[in-house]
Formats: C-alpha cells, structure tokens, sequence
C-alpha cells in the first residue's frame, strides 16, 4: 500500500495530509482544494522555510481584533516599515518604505512599534520546531531557514514533502502563524520557490523543470543581482535568465567578471551549496594575535599567507570549499575591522584565499596599527565544484597544480617540508604570538543578533 500513498501523482492533501486519487480537484476526505501534486513529490528533500509577514503575523496572533485589519509593523527610530500584513501589501504597503508613505498608501492601517523581544522569543520557537524535523537546520534569518530532510523518513514515518505540510499544520496550531515552504533539490530554488506563493504557500521546483521554469523568470531572481546589477544587465539587453542560459561561462566571465560564473550557474539551476547547521561551519577562518602591533604589509603578509594555508588545509580536510574570502583586522584600539569579497567559484586553495585576502588588506594599509589580523571563507559548499579551471586566468590554474603538489609533499613528510617564499624563514607560520591565543574567530549568525 505504501507505494500507492507515495505515488506523486495521487499527491496528498495539504489540510488533512490524506493521500489523493490523481485528478481528484478538491479533497475526497475534508474538501479543500489546497492539494499537492508533483513529479518529484517523494524525491526532493531539501527544503526553505519562511513565515509570512512574521512581526505582523505575531501581532496578529495576540490581538485578534486585528485579524481582518491592514496591520504595519515599524515606525521605529528609523521610521521605516519592518513588515506589513498581506491586508496592508494589498494597497502598496513594503518592508522598508518610509512610514509616511506607508500611510498614505494605507490611511487606514494599524501601526504598531517592533517588539523584538517577542519576535526572538517566537522565531526561537520555530527554529526548536525544525530541528525537531532534522538537524539539518541553517537559519537565515529571525523567520527563515533552510532544511535537508533526507534519510528522514525513516524517523517520520512519511517523506520529506509530507513533514514539511505536516510541520505548516503544526506552525498554525500550535504557535498561531504561518509560513511558506519551498521544496527543491538546490538551496536557490528552494528559497525562489517558498517565496513563490506567499502567503500559506507550499511550492515545488523539481529538477526536471528547473532550467524551463528558471528561463521565463527575471534575473534579480538571481542571488546577488540587486537593482544595481540588474541594470548593468539591462544595459547589456538581459533582463530573463533565459538569455543566461544560452550564453557560455568564458563569454559571461569576460563580461561580468566573479558574477560572470554565478549567472552561468544558477541560470541553469546548479547550485552546489550545502545545508549546515554548525554555526561554526558557516565559516573556516584562522587568526592570531600579535605581540606587539603592526601598521606595515611586509609585516603582515607572511603572517596572513601562513594563515591562509592553515585556512586551506582546514577546508580540504573537511573537504569544503568557500565562495567568500572574509578578512579581519583588530586596530591597537581594539576596533575590528572585516572585509570580504565573493569569489566567482568557490574555492579550497590557499593561493587564492592569500591573494584575496591581499587585496583586501592592501587597502587598510593606512598608518593603522594593527593587533589582530584574521582570514577566512564563508558561503561554504562541498569541494566538488571548488577551484575549476579559471578560463580567464590560465596562471591561477597552473598556480593550483602546484598547490596540489605540495600538498603531496606535505602529506608525506609533514608541514614544515615546504614553505612558500611568503612564509620561509620569518618564523610566523601563522602561530599564535601567545600560546592559545590563535583561535576561530567568533562567527555570528544573523540570528543570534536578534
Ligand atoms: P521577511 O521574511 O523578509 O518578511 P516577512 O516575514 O515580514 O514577509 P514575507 O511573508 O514576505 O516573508 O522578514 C522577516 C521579518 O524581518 C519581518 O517580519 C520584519 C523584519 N524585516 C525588517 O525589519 N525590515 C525589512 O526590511 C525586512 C525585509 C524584514
Ligand atoms: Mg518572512
Ligand atoms: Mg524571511
């Protein structure tokens, strides 16, 4: 019988989560017409999660008076819209936009000030909620957060899709908000397709009609195309990914540079990123301490190519790869500094974190002492996709054959067999100035700032 309930076709019913007969348009068991049917219904297993109109929702929840009514969040010290309710976005009403527009666009509206210590407090239960699911769980933010469900069905007793309408069930029962669920084989599709919907939604890209569907769709659907990229795009007659599809890597790196390999793989729906709850894997990074201060880059350099390699190593063995090169600097007056940059491919090689990190650290040469300095990766993913062959940088290829062998060599007859002409004879290596002081800098999830 098993087989039969999982069969995509039949699908299931989102209200009462009872199997359905294909063609079937509303349910034959509770009558709704909120059902569920896809392909890859019982394939997919990874998941984005996000609660509708959260600060309004919560407010909603405590006041029922306010149920039918255009509700906005905001008007804090800034003056601006955190969030309005679905009532409220019907006349115009946006995250972000100057209350007083808000307002005029929804005369009517209630206005109420941010409780944050409530919404921390609600977004803490939902996480719980999830995790309860998987341990799979990354937040993204206070109302969001990705989740690989697979190898759970086991525990569940059912697959991914269904946990996940069973979970939107428990959401509105027992917390008394809603969310929308994307489900996808990729982290980008999953979050294109929970925001697909809203509110109450629960959508599905599979991987069969990913690049179909990504064609039609706008580029700012992109992560990392904002309006100011768009329009560099626009100027360049792209405005749908579909356009994307049909152009090759090397001709979209000569154009656009790092973002050039980005549009040329989400364009076409690979999207090699990892779901990951370690909050501490978010980033691998490596710092130390100094002695005494330093202001000067030959100072710095075989210090930041010591940790770089420290960096790499960490990443190969736990064979991840990170698409941002993050620096860090703490001034005598103890003010940290971090800069980053996205990389067009992710990658696990010292090399390039050093010459990345260099750039960055270039620029902050400015007479400012330094106590602190610090180099990482984050927007981490599997290795597979780290380092291709650069087209456009045939040197940086050849620099990574020769990473590769040295670290053979290094293997084989242990760390100090090769030094690179940064590190040789200074005696950094990237040791800690004290002992214990080199540490993982703190890395802070966006939830915990809540
Ligand atoms: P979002 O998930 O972006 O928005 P939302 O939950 O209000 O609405 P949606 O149904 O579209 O997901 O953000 C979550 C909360 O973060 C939101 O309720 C309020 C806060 N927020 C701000 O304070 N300012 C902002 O500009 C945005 C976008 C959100
Ligand atoms: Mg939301
Ligand atoms: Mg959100």
């Amino acid at each position: 019988m098993r087989a039969a309930v999982n069969h995509p076709d039949h699908g299931f019913c989102r209200d009462c989560l009872t199997p359905q007969q294909s063609g079937v348009r509303r349910c034959a068991h509770c009558g709704s017409p909120r059902l569920v049917r896809h392909p890859e219904l019982y394939k997919l297993h990874l998941a984005h999660i996000d609660c509708d109109a959260f600060y309004a929702a919560v407010e909603k929840r405590d006041n029922p008076s306010l149920k039918d009514k255009p509700v906005i969040i905001g008007g804090g010290k800034r003056g601006v819209v955190s969030t309005a309710c679905y009532i409220a976005r019907i006349n115009g009403v946006r995250s972000a936009m100057p209350m007083f527009k808000a307002l005029e666009a929804c005369p009517e509206a209630v206005v109420i000030k941010p409780n944050m210590e409530k919404y921390a407090r609600v977004g803490r239960e939902v996480r719980a909620m999830m995790q309860a699911l998987t341990p799979l769980v990354e937040p993204i933010s206070i109302d969001e957060a990705f989740l690989d469900l697979a190898g759970t069905e086991r525990l569940h007793g059912m697959p991914p899709a269904l946990v996940l309408a069973r979970f939107s069930q428990a959401l509105e029962k027992e917390v008394g908000i809603t969310a929308s669920v994307g489900l996808s084989y990729c982290k980008f599709l999953a979050k294109v397709a929970s925001d697909f919907r809203k509110p109450r939604g629960f959508s599905i890209i599979g991987e069969a009609e990913a690049t179909g569907f990504l064609a039609e769709q706008p580029v700012t659907l992109i992560w990392g195309v904002g309006r100011a990229f768009a329009s560099v795009l626009e100027r360049d007659g792209i405005r749908l990914i579909g356009q994307l599809q049909k152009m090759d890597q090397a001709e979209l790196m000569r154009r656009y540079g790092s973002m050039g390999s980005r549009l040329y793989h989400l364009s076409r729906g690979q999207d090699e990123r990892v779901v990951s709850a370690d909050r501490d894997s978010k980033s691998v990074s490596a710092e130390t301490t100094f002695d005494m201060d330093h202001s000067q880059l030959d100072d710095l350099v075989p210090v930041l190519r010591a940790l770089s390699e420290k960096v790499s190593a960490r990443l190969k063995k736990a064979s991840l790869a990170g698409r941002t090169v993050v620096l860090k600097l703490k001034s005598s007056d103890f003010r940290i500094r971090t800069r980053n940059r996205q990389l067009g491919d992710p990658t696990r090689l010292a090399d390039r974190i050093f010459t990345t990190g260099l750039e960055l650290l270039r620029k902050e040469i400015d007479g400012t002492r330094y106590r602190l300095l610090g180099i990482g990766v984050a927007d981490l993913c599997d290795s597979g996709k780290a380092d291709p062959p650069d087209l456009v940088d045939t040197l940086s290829h050849k620099r990574a054959l020769a990473e590769g062998a040295m670290d053979a060599l290094r293997d084989k007859f242990g760390r100090s067999a090769v030094e690179t002409g940064y590190t040789f004879g200074k005696g950094h290596r990237g040791k800690p100035a004290r002992p214990g002081e080199e540490d993982e800098p703190e890395v802070r999830h966006p939830w915990e700032r809540i």
